[in-house]
């Protein structure tokens, strides 16, 4: 290691005695500090000037930069802090591996087991005694002396971190995503460069308007944030359930989030639209009406994370190794299909388990039912967008999947629960402005300000500026700069330089260049008219209604049923009638038999004049109506995986059949649960053994996706004595679940008054007599409908 530098000059060897704490053995030929000293000579040499000083001028040059002067030192020496390094402890270790930043290992690195450990403080003392506080005798007063007791209270007195501003409740898990085939003709992304391609993800689920520890059955967008440890960087795709959002400049979110928020003077209600506030602002800002379309459909209220669609919302680019760049929107397609709850049933869940998405994923992924998600991608040039009859700079608009198809190009697969809900979910920090070579942005005034946005949100919610290197926010690529010190740091930088250009650390780190680095793709805006400094919108971003009455267009009946229930309830629930005819004048635009229908249910028998239109004329729309917006256009691969079904049970129920439909059940990969009125042991007519894990108090029927119910008279006869059955089926047969009826129990569907035939008196298809193999089959399939919205009536029936 250690080079004879006599030939490096007396000048470097006089300098390595240029220190108060000099060197033991003076003038030794092979001493280190004379060897430090003569080989950072030789690097500063070596550099006589900053080669890639010129290239740093010029529009080609900027486009194009090349990577940074390097010089290989000529020996570990010069490069670190200290000649100690050498001498290891347990602590310690030994000296830094070369070109390697530990922080980003993987998270092995801190994982924690305690598995046969003892108990010990912060500092690795054990703790002998966790039961008391140190007292000066038994009765004695506590002693300001006991640090165990003070390092324990004054930890737990900080364990809480401030939750985010908006998207506070989440959900996380870990996964992959899985590349099929090359893109490299569209970008040199890391994620999409070869077929089968694994980049590991975490991704975290949420409501917007809530707080930490809100219901997840609310009505609201669902955030999708997605973070892809690339091997080239890491990049967020840190996108939504709904495709579009209801602003179109960074201007407006936080009036946004004002209106919709809890009320400021008396915090309330907590994670609900429902209010003054909300429909006051979204009422006097018309480009909402598109996505309160999607928000007042049933996409607001998912069944499960792992039935609902994701977005990236803006446009974004990709970018290929030669520097051309296309237009992208991003989709997530769920293997499983998009369901939905109905809003009776979330307000309902709200109450029973208000925890219900958060645990469906946990238990779909404890299970091995695994979310999957097909990404796909909408790829399109600059021409194509200028002939789009919208501007695909405004977040407030989609691009029919008519107009430009979506490319599947991979999957995700959610396969790991976090272990520590905390370390990982609260703390993991996603950014929009996180991107990899291969991506970037479109000018998408929205998106601008997220870039900003959310790193400054972090810096106080994270505590301080080095949150990048908590673990579950590091990446697997190599992360090496300048940047130094402030709260937290946990990188242990070697040597004195840290600043670029120099020549004492070899230049290095050095800049990658274009080759290698993200380079921001140079397009140039074309200057149609006079361009100046302006605070203004494109005229196209003036349609406010155009894609608002296609979305209503595009669903089934019993959708626009329900978009049309949603405003009724969402508006019933303002207190100011302007604020409600204000609304509906907007509605007017969009439809007239919807604001009808709307109007009618907030008892408004004279309709308002129709709201004036920021664009009188708009362009013709390419296309009026599109299938693939429908919740039904996407039924899923029609398996029951993370479903549960309840098999109601009593004592003197016949267990066979109901033991038969379990295992049928679990061969689908749904799960059966026993549901009686108590939980235990259920003492069986044929004298199987039963056991009922849930009660009917513990599990309402409304958190299941279907219903069984037993043969054997005395068992229905018990169970038709206790209340909750009977609000257990009304509830399942209102939410138009699939119900399976086995012989005894047709006196219970009386008892509940619960129809057999439908209202136009053809057979209930979500209904199914009997309590044999064929039976059960057709209840299978029943379930992997969903549901059976024929049944449906407003107001419903039972
Ligand atoms: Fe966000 N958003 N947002 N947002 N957003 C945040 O960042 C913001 C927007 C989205 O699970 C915050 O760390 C601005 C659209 C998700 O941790 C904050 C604007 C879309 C999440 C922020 C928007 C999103 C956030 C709050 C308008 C869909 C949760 C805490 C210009 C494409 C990520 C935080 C997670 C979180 C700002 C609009 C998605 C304050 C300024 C549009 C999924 O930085």
């Amino acid at each position: 290691m250690i080079k004879d530098t006599r030939a490096a000059g007396t000048s470097a060897a006089a300098a390595a005695r240029n220190t108060d704490s000099g060197p033991s053995a003076l003038g030794a030929p092979s001493d280190v500090h004379t060897a430090k000293a003569g080989e950072t000579n030789d690097m500063a040499a070596a550099m006589p000037y900053n080669p890639g000083k010129a290239a740093e001028h010029g529009f080609k040059n900027g486009v194009n930069p090349p990577a940074g002067t390097t010089v290989e030192a000529p020996s570990r020496l010069p490069l670190g802090s200290t000649l100690s390094e050498a001498n290891g402890t347990e602590k310690t270790g030994t000296v830094a591996a070369e070109g390697v930043n530990a922080t980003i290992a993987p998270l092995d690195r801190v994982r924690v087991d305690s598995a046969g450990q003892v108990l010990t403080t912060n500092q690795g003392v054990p703790i002998a005694d966790n039961q008391n506080s140190l007292k000066y005798g038994e009765r004695g007063p506590a002693l300001l002396e006991d640090f165990i007791l003070r390092e324990k209270i004054t930890h737990f007195d900080h364990e809480r971190i401030p939750e985010r501003i908006v998207h506070a409740r989440g959900s996380g898990a870990h996964g992959f995503f899985e590349c099929y085939e090359p893109l490299t003709e569209l970008t040199r992304a890391a994620p999409f460069k070869e077929a089968g391609k694994i980049t590991p993800v975490f991704v975290r689920f949420s409501t917007v308007q809530g707080e930490r520890g809100s219901k997840d059955t609310a009505r609201d967008v669902r955030g999708f944030a997605v973070k892809f440890y690339t091997d080239e960087g890491n990049w967020d795709l840190v996108g939504n359930n709904i495709p579009v959002f209801f602003i179109q400049d960074a201007m407006k979110f936080p009036d946004l989030v004002h209106a919709v928020k809890p009320e400021p003077h008396h915090q309330m209600p907590q994670a609900a639209s429902a209010h003054d506030t909300f429909w006051d602002f979204v009422s006097l800002m018309p480009e909402s009406t598109h996505m309160l379309m999607w928000v007042m459909s049933d996409r607001a209220i998912p069944r499960s994370y792992a039935t609902m669609q994701g977005f990236g919302v803006h446009t974004f680019r990709f970018v290929n190794a030669a520097g051309e760049s296309v237009f992208v929107k991003f989709h997530w397609n769920p293997k499983a299909g998009t369901h939905s709850l109905v809003w009776d049933e979330a307000v309902k869940i709200s109450g029973a388990d208000p925890d219900y998405h958060r645990r469906d994923l946990w238990e779909r992924i404890e299970a091995g039912a695994y979310p999957e998600y097909e990404l796909g991608v909408q790829v399109f040039t600059e021409e194509q967008a200028d002939s789009f009859s919208f501007d695909i700079l405004d977040a407030t608009k989609i691009i029919p999947e008519e107009l430009v198809p979506v490319r599947r190009i991979g999957r995700m697969v959610l396969n790991r629960n976090p272990d520590n809900f905390f370390a990982e979910t609260e703390q993991v920090a996603f950014c929009a402005a996180h991107v990899v070579p291969g991506i970037d942005f479109s000018n998408d005034p929205l998106l601008a300000g997220r870039i900003h946005s959310y790193v400054d949100t972090q810096i106080s919610r994270l505590g301080g500026p080095n949150f990048h290197e908590l673990p579950i926010n590091s990446p697997i690529a190599p992360v090496h700069n300048n940047q130094r010190d402030g709260m937290h740091r946990q990188a242990i930088h070697r040597g004195k330089v840290s600043y670029e250009p120099n020549s004492l650390a070899g230049g290095c780190p050095f800049q990658a260049g274009a080759a290698q680095g993200f380079v921001s793709v140079p397009a140039r805006i074309e200057a149609k008219e006079a361009q100046g400094k302006v605070r203004a919108k494109p005229e196209k971003f003036a349609d406010h209604y155009t894609q608002a009455r296609l979305f209503l267009e595009s669903q089934t009946p019993v959708e626009q049923a329900h978009i049309a229930a949603a405003f009724r309830f969402e508006l019933s629930k303002v207190t100011v009638p302007a604020v409600r005819e204000r609304m509906i004048s907007s509605l007017l635009n969009v439809s007239e038999d919807l604001a009808n229908q709307v109007a009618a249910g907030l008892g408004m028998d004279v309709l308002p004049e129709p709201m004036p239109r920021a664009l009188a004329k708009p362009p013709k729309p390419e296309v009026a109506k599109s299938d693939a917006l429908s919740l039904f256009a996407r039924p899923g691969d029609g398996s029951l995986m993370g479903r549960k079904v309840a098999i109601l049970v009593a004592d003197g129920v016949v267990g066979q059949p109901a033991l038969d439909l379990q295992a049928a059940l679990f061969a689908q990969g749904a799960v059966g649960r026993f549901v009686a009125p108590r939980i235990g042991p259920v003492k069986t007519a044929d004298k199987v053994a039963i056991n009922a894990d849930a009660s009917l108090e513990n599990e309402p029927g409304f958190l299941f996706d279907a219903l069984a119910l037993p043969d054997g008279d005395a068992g229905v006869q018990a169970l038709s004595r206790d209340g909750h059955t009977l609000e257990f089926l009304k509830d399942q047969y209102r939410h138009c679940k699939t119900i399976l009826v086995m012989p005894a129990s047709s006196a219970l569907m009386l008892k509940a008054q619960i129809p057999s035939t439908l209202l136009s008196g053809d057979p209930d298809p979500g209904i199914v007599f009997g309590a044999g193999p064929a039976e059960f089959d057709l209840f299978i399939q029943g379930i992997a409908q969903h549901r059976h919205p024929e049944r449906e009536t407003d107001p419903p029936l039972v």
